[in-house]
């Protein structure tokens, strides 16, 4: 949490001292958005002079336009998110061109809460005064498809309070298989899965390479890794593989195969060094205090817990390998999610891990065992005014289309979501004020986010959840409250996004203390479900309704010589001029794992061109001419093949 709101601060942040999104006052952005609107009609508007058009929404409606699709002025219109509504109606002259801007709520895709449907049933449990930092940070939501069958199943943490787990109470974390019919059925006690300590997250990888999506389970108090059976049970093998050493709160771990052996190695952050039979009491201290309000204590003014990085040997087994590897955190900052990429694209898998309220690492990887922290160099360590802020949540997402991964990091109120650009060669720039992001996002707690694709343009569009740590700020009027809304921002194809939470429909506007976010096509139907987990209460599953008339294209992946859940594979799809790049990722978000499947938006391509895969091994393959619309199956050294070829042989019950 910011070291400029905790502590001794100013109440009242005055426009010139305050962090860096006050020094943007709303009046400029509105002139800015105004001026972009204006510049975008101009500029749609010659197009059409140009062509001899006198009505652009007409000419785009046409058939014989599709001829033009490889075009770029075809892009133009093709990934406009009104396209496929300007396509469908009457001409209305220039007012049409407007909407570019001026959406309205109806030519959006709907974020529709279908929890009830779901037949899930899940209550994550909370005490309700939160006196304690641990019982304010669990929440995390997995998306696994544990049994293969090609449809994301969905594995919810659950913990318990302080005073449970002192009478020795526990927490029943829940798994639900997906049904194929909209709804999901509570498997967790034939799995075996429901109490594997006072979890925070949940991440998966097959760190045996068998085929079966492993589980790892971060918890106050270490980690647990149930070893999936593949017959719908799993087996908790934390001591037979060397895990049950790892100690402390653990957080948002990844799996990652950073020496390209072909088994998925783990990094476990760690956040604060807590005892419970000995808590620091509410209020107690100057760092227990909120505006003035007595508040839990933590994470400032407590100790900071060091990180650990496990290598896997291949035989069911790991070694910390944390010293040595140069990550194991001596200055003991307060970790909370890592995610593995190869950030600077020289073939080796680096490492961000977000601390909160203290400078991030960025981990570059030499390739020989060892990572030095480049996070100052490359300017990601704090924000652009210097400032160490809460890092939450993680995003990683290509939302300029320059083939490098920018990354969106969630924070504490009165700070801001933080959008580094990736400008190449492990530089970053804090963009957040200029792409729209920093003012909408500054009243809230931010946590679980992701980049996804809303309307299937084919440019990554972000969403992030709320909810605040203190449920004592409900008890003065400090501009907080405890429950709030999610946020959803359009991309605009320009480096900036829209703030559309108020067009997507009521649900995500109903005020809730969310934490993990996990994204992925529950249905399979190309379009995204946003599953989200509450720290009180019933998770929430937003399924896309609306004008879904986009193409898109998903693919699995199969390693042979890389890992075999093929985690870290990256993909280039083009179609036309529309490029994008994804990456299989384990983790990220807050403590939470995407679905593996990686799905790409189209805008109205109808096939793409080429996909031009680099696995981890660094093989790389090229596939060509595949249709939109569809799952595809890739092994590697084999491109498309059936989905049988990819997937293993359940075994009895
Ligand atoms: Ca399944
Ligand atoms: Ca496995
Ligand atoms: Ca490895
Ligand atoms: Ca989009």
């Amino acid at each position: 949490m910011n070291k400029k709101v905790f502590g001794a601060l100013p109440q009242q942040l005055e426009p010139d001292e305050g962090i860096g999104f006050f020094r943007i006052p709303r009046s400029s952005l509105n002139q800015k958005i105004k001026r972009l609107n204006i510049a975008l009609k101009k500029r749609l508007n010659s197009i059409g002079d140009l062509m001899g058009l006198s009505d652009i929404s007409r000419w785009a409606g046409n058939d014989w336009t599709l001829h033009w699709a490889a075009s770029a002025l075809a892009i133009v219109l093709c990934a406009m998110p009104w396209r496929a509504a300007s396509a469908q109606q009457p001409a209305v002259g220039h007012e049409t061109v407007g909407r570019a801007m001026n959406q309205s709520a109806s030519d959006l895709p709907q974020l529709v809460d279908i929890t009830a449907k779901t037949g899930i049933h899940f209550t994550h449990l909370s005490s309700p005064g939160k006196k304690y930092i641990v019982e304010s940070m669990s929440g995390g939501v997995a998306l696994v498809d544990y049994d293969r069958d090609g449809w994301p199943d969905i594995f919810f943490t659950n913990a318990p309070d302080v005073d449970m787990s002192l009478a020795g109470t526990k927490a029943r974390s829940a798994l639900y298989h997906n049904n194929h019919d909209g709804t999901f059925t509570d498997v967790t006690d034939k799995a075996g899965v429901g109490h594997p300590c006072w979890a925070m997250g949940a991440i998966v990888g097959d760190y045996n390479n068998d085929g079966w999506p492993d589980l790892l389970i971060s918890c106050f108090g270490g980690v647990v890794l149930y070893q999936n059976n593949g017959n719908g049970t799993f087996t908790d093998v934390t001591k037979q593989a060397g895990l049950s050493s790892d100690r402390g709160w653990a957080t948002g771990a990844a799996f990652g195969d950073y020496d390209n052996d072909g088994f998925v190695d783990l990094f476990v952050p760690h956040y604060v060094d807590l005892d419970l039979n000995d808590l620091p009491t509410l209020g107690s201290k100057k760092t227990c205090m909120y505006h003035e309000i007595p508040v839990q204590c933590g994470p400032r003014g407590l100790q900071g817990s060091p990180d650990n990085l496990y290598h896997n040997n291949g035989n069911g087994t790991f070694t910390d390998v944390s010293k040595q590897a140069g990550v194991d955190d001596a200055q003991k900052y307060f970790g909370l999610t890592s995610v593995w990429s190869d950030f600077n694209g020289d073939g080796r898998l680096d490492l961000f891990v977000a601390n909160d309220g203290e400078p991030n690492y960025l981990y570059q990887n030499d390739g020989h065992g060892k990572f030095t922290d480049v996070a100052y160099q490359a300017g990601i360590a704090v924000n652009k005014d210097g400032y160490e802020q809460a890092n939450m949540g993680v995003a990683l997402g290509d939302y300029l289309h320059t083939g490098r991964f920018a990354i969106a990091i969630t924070h504490f109120s009165e700070e801001y979501t933080t959008l580094f650009r990736n400008d190449g060669g492990f530089n970053f720039t804090d963009v957040s004020d200029q792409a729209g992001i920093a003012l909408a996002t500054a009243p809230y707690v931010g946590w679980g986010d992701s980049f996804f694709d809303l309307d299937n343009d084919g440019w990554p569009d972000l969403f992030l959840v709320n909810g605040h740590v203190y449920p004592q700020v409900d008890t003065k009027d400090i501009g907080t409250k405890y429950r709030e809304p999610k946020l959803m921002f359009l991309n605009q194809h320009d480096g900036k996004f829209r703030d559309i939470s108020k067009l997507v429909g009521p649900a995500i506007q109903i005020p809730q203390v969310s934490r993990g976010l996990a994204v992925g096509d529950l249905f399979n139907d190309g379009h995204m479900e946003l599953v989200v987990e509450n720290l009180e209460g019933s998770p929430m599953i937003l399924r896309t309704e609306g004008d879904l008339k986009n193409q898109w294209i998903s693919f699995e992946f199969a390693g042979t010589k890389s890992n075999r859940l093929a985690l870290n594979t990256r993909v280039r799809v083009t179609a036309g001029d529309l490029v994008q790049v994804g990456e299989v990722l384990s983790g990220g978000s807050y403590l939470s794992q995407n679905d593996l499947r990686l799905h790409f938006g189209l805008g109205c391509h109808d096939k793409v061109d080429t996909v031009e895969i680099t696995w981890p091994s660094g093989e790389k393959e090229t596939l060509h001419g595949l249709s939109a619309g569809h799952y595809y199956s890739v092994l590697e050294g084999h491109g498309v093949v059936p989905r049988e070829k990819i997937v293993p042989v359940a075994k009895a019950h």
